[in-house]
This record gives C-alpha cells, sequence and structure tokens, in this order.
C-alpha cells in the first residue's frame, strides 16, 4: 500500500497505525490519508484484528490538512469536495468499525487532526500533548465531526469558545472537561495504549463493537428508542459464542477464553 507516510504494525490481535510524516507534524496530504483509510479498512477486514491504536511519529500527532498544499495565492479550490473525499468518510470509518479505537496522542492535534483524535473511542493523550481548532486562524470552521463531537463531550459553552478562538487545551484540561479519557505520562503513553489494545485484543469483540454503536447512538436516539436498540442489539450478544463462554468462565471461575467472533 504505502509511500511510508503511514506505518502499519501488526501486533498479537490489534494493529498500530502511526501517522509518519513528523517533518510537517504529520499533516494530512491525499496520499496520507487515502493509506490511513487502506490500514482502518483491513484492519475491518481482518477477523484477527481485535482493535486499534492511532497515534503519530515525532514530536506531534497531526497538525490538520497539509496547508503547504494550498498555494499562495493560487485559485481557490472547492474544500468541500476534500471533506467528501476523505475527511468526512475517515470520521465514518473510525465511528462505523466494530472494533475499538484508542488514539494514542503523542504531540500536538490540530484542526482535522484534532478532530480526528476526538473521533476515536478512547482517547489517551500525552501530558505534553494539546488539542487546538486551529480552523478560526485560517477562516474555516471545523470539520472532521469537531462541531458535533466536541460540542457533545464538552458542551457549547466550551465547545464554542475553543473553536471561535483556536486557544488550545492542553492534555489535563482535556480530561477535566471530559474530552479526552485520560492524560498520561508521555513517556508512559504507548505503553498504556498497547496494555489497553493487548486487552481488548482477548476481549468479546462482538458485544464491544454493539456497545460502541448503542453509546454513538444514544445522543440521537428518545429513551424508547434506546431501549429497543439495546434489545436489538443484546439479543445479538446473546447469540455469540463469547457470551456462552463468559457465562461457562464466570460459573467456572476461570478467567474467559474470548475468540471475538460471531
Ligand atoms: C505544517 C502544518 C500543516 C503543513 C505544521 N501543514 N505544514 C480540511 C479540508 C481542506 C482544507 C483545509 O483544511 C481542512 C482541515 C484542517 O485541518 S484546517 C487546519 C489545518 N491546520 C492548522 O491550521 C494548524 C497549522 N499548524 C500550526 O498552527 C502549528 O504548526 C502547530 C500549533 C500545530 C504546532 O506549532 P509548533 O509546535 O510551533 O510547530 P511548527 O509550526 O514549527 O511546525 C513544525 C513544522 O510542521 C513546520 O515546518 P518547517 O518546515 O517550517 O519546520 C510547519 O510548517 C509544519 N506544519 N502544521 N497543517
Amino acid at each position: 500500500m504505502s509511500d511510508g507516510k503511514v506505518l502499519v504494525d501488526q501486533r498479537d490481535g490489534y494493529v498500530v497505525i502511526t501517522l509518519n510524516r513528523p517533518d510537517k507534524l504529520n499533516a494530512f496530504t491525499p496520499s496520507q490519508s487515502t493509506s490511513l483509510m487502506e490500514a482502518l479498512d483491513e484492519a475491518d477486514d481482518d477477523p484477527d484484528c481485535r482493535a486499534v491504536v492511532l497515534t503519530g511519529a515525532g514530536r506531534g500527532f497531526c497538525a490538520g490538512q497539509d496547508l503547504g498544499e494550498r498555494e499562495p495565492g493560487g485559485e481557490a479550490i472547492d474544500l468541500g469536495n476534500t471533506i467528501e473525499t476523505f475527511y468526512n468518510p475517515l470520521i465514518r470509518r473510525i465511528r462505523s468499525l466494530q472494533l475499538p479505537v484508542i488514539c494514542a496522542v503523542n504531540g500536538v492535534a490540530a484542526g482535522a487532526g484534532a478532530n480526528v483524535a476526538l473521533a476515536c473511542d478512547i482517547v489517551l493523550a500525552a501530558r505534553s500533548a494539546r488539542f487546538i481548532q486551529a480552523f478560526a486562524k485560517i477562516g474555516l470552521v471545523p470539520d472532521s465531526g469537531g462541531t458535533w463531537t466536541v460540542t457533545h463531550l464538552i458542551g457549547e459553552a466550551r465547545a464554542k469558545a475553543i473553536m471561535l478562538t483556536g486557544a488550545p487545551v492542553d492534555a489535563e484540561t482535556a480530561e477535566q472537561w471530559g474530552m479526552i479519557w485520560k492524560a498520561v505520562d508521555d513517556d508512559g503513553l504507548m505503553s498504556e495504549a498497547h496494555e489497553m489494545a493487548s486487552k481488548f485484543a482477548k476481549a468479546a469483540t462482538v458485544g464491544l463493537g454493539l456497545t460502541k454503536t448503542l453509546i454513538q447512538a444514544a445522543g440521537a436516539n428518545d429513551l424508547d428508542k434506546q431501549l429497543d436498540m439495546e434489545r436489538d442489539a443484546q439479543r445479538d450478544a446473546g447469540y455469540t459464542p463469547d457470551y456462552a463462554e463468559g457465562v461457562s468462565a464466570f460459573l467456572e471461575k476461570r478467567p474467559p477464553a474470548f475468540t471475538g467472533r460471531r
């Protein structure tokens, strides 16, 4: 697949995908974006892959769209096309993957880079990392689902403040606000991400995928609709071999050996 701008490291039961243009803080170019989508598609197609870790090489996670691609004084291009071609499918892909997607934010996450990180299921951030809704500073609007995701996570008051000003949010503040799961020491970030992914690699994957779908649907549903969805998902989970195994393991007082399969 690759020109090396996205690294894919297959581990035992999970994959680590690393954005790899460290000299440009891993800002997205079209070819890098395509490689990222391919890596996620492969994770989705691989029955042995039961979790994804997304991170960045070097001192940044991702500085958003590569602004070097837009020539100063050059003719305006249709940014809606860029969004439609890459960013929207990427966010939909992360959200629809029936696997936990952990983002290990190793450094600055700006623009679309911030919102791709925040679209992931569990966000760990190095204490030195910052989230910057940089769009206002270049005359754009937040994209990659940011106006939806961030508003759901931290509420309108904080979302408006950080999006209208572009003020950076450090990892500890992000944790306090509930924008991410956890701020961790820089040198412990990747070990924590690996530890979490290794646990997911042995988990009841179908149930986790259904749980992710339910939580994502909750915001748009009333309680009645959500109760119906939970019923249907529980029916589905209840027919998996992992449910039978989970109950047997509990009764036999031993750890479960989940397959993650249907
Ligand atoms: C970069 C970038 C970058 C290229 C740092 N591009 N080189 C969607 C649809 C279509 C089009 C438009 O956009 C979008 C969505 C978006 O993502 S829009 C938002 C785009 N991102 C930004 O506006 C962030 C721009 N970057 C920054 O503000 C700073 O670089 C941050 C605050 C992220 C980091 O600052 P520093 O730690 O001081 O690093 P730096 O600025 O020195 O950057 C290091 C290098 O990376 C530098 O290259 P150089 O060759 O001079 O060493 C930067 O030019 C390059 N770089 N971001 N987005």
